[in-house]
């Protein structure tokens, strides 16, 4: 069985990519969540801080309802670069509801890496749609962009289509393959130790991983991955329960929690240099050269 564990950065630490806020929680059920350009820089730096080294972005408008207008998306874009040197990962995947253009466009505003989700998958009581042709028009535009996809899988299948992408389309931009396995979404696999097991023979080992356990799946999803040799994705986008009748605090407290877990498991949280690094991304002052 191939399990990854053999890629470049995997044993030496863990990439730590904290996802703040999502699409899908409405700041009025959520009052942590992080929406305004000042709160998500502040969450950005606070995360930062403590061993985050990519943050995954959806943004939201003024009325905290999620946008993809690209003047917004520039706005915080630009921000969490000033006050941070997080790799800047922007949502393709967007909310349920975006129409499949707008979604592609959220390139132009030209964040470092973005999501790439790898097909159709009921969420919930909603379908986040995905579409062969729309996997290779993102896979597409971002090489040629100069954009590092995230691929997300959100089933065992879509690793399938990660392979079939990569033989009929070529490698991405930077030439590294990292995927995110996003684990407990009501529709996609669960969020069991059992199901990344499933997964791993799907990763080639030249790829590597990382997991997302959504809900009440996060603490064995993560505690899984580490196991596995992948890394972590965490934050209040997936999470908004800290423990049984907890409330998460803000995603500073879920940062922490992984990047202990992660020191536990003797493969420390990564910089963002050793994350630009490790999936093929170019620094800024190297990019603008
Ligand atoms: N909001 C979800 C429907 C991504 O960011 O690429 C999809 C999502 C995936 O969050
Ligand atoms: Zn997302």
């Amino acid at each position: 069985m191939t399990t990854g564990t053999a890629t470049r950065g995997t044993r030496a630490g863990t990439l730590i990519t904290l996802a703040p806020t999502g699409a899908e929680s409405a700041k009025a059920d959520v009052p942590a969540l992080p929406v305004s350009v000042d709160e998500v820089v502040s969450t950005a730096r606070d995360c930062e801080a403590l061993g985050a080294a990519v943050v995954h972005l959806h943004v939201r408008d003024l009325d905290t309802r999620p946008t993809l207008d690209l003047v917004r998306v520039r706005e915080v874009v630009d921000a969490v670069r000033q006050s941070t040197d997080l790799v800047v990962q922007l949502s393709s995947g967007g909310a349920v509801t975006d129409p499949l253009a707008d979604r592609v466009a959220v390139l132009d505003a030209e964040p470092d890496a973005a999501s790439l989700s790898l097909g159709t998958v009921n969420f919930g009581r909603d379908v986040f749609s995905n579409p062969w042709d729309l996997i290779v028009e993102l896979h597409t535009q971002m090489r040629d962009r100069g954009i590092v996809p995230e691929y997300e899988a959100f089933d065992l299948g879509h690793l399938a289509t990660l392979s079939r992408l990569l033989d009929r389309h070529g490698l991405p931009h930077g030439g590294h393959v990292h995927v995110d396995l996003v684990m407990g979404v009501p529709g996609g696999m669960p969020g069991t130790t059992g199901a990344l097991a499933a997964c791993l023979p799907a990763i080639d080992p030249s790829w590597t991983f990382a997991a997302t356990g959504v809900g009440r799946t996060s603490l064995p999803v993560m505690l899984a991955a580490l196991s596995a040799g992948g890394h972590l994705r965490v934050g209040m986008e997936d999470t908004l329960t800290y423990a049984p009748g907890e409330p998460v605090r803000d995603n500073a407290q879920l940062v922490a929690r992984a990047a202990g877990l992660a020191r536990i498991a003797q493969r420390p949280a990564l910089t963002t240099t050793e994350a630009r690094e490790l999936l093929g991304i170019r620094a800024p002052q190297e990019a603008s050269r």
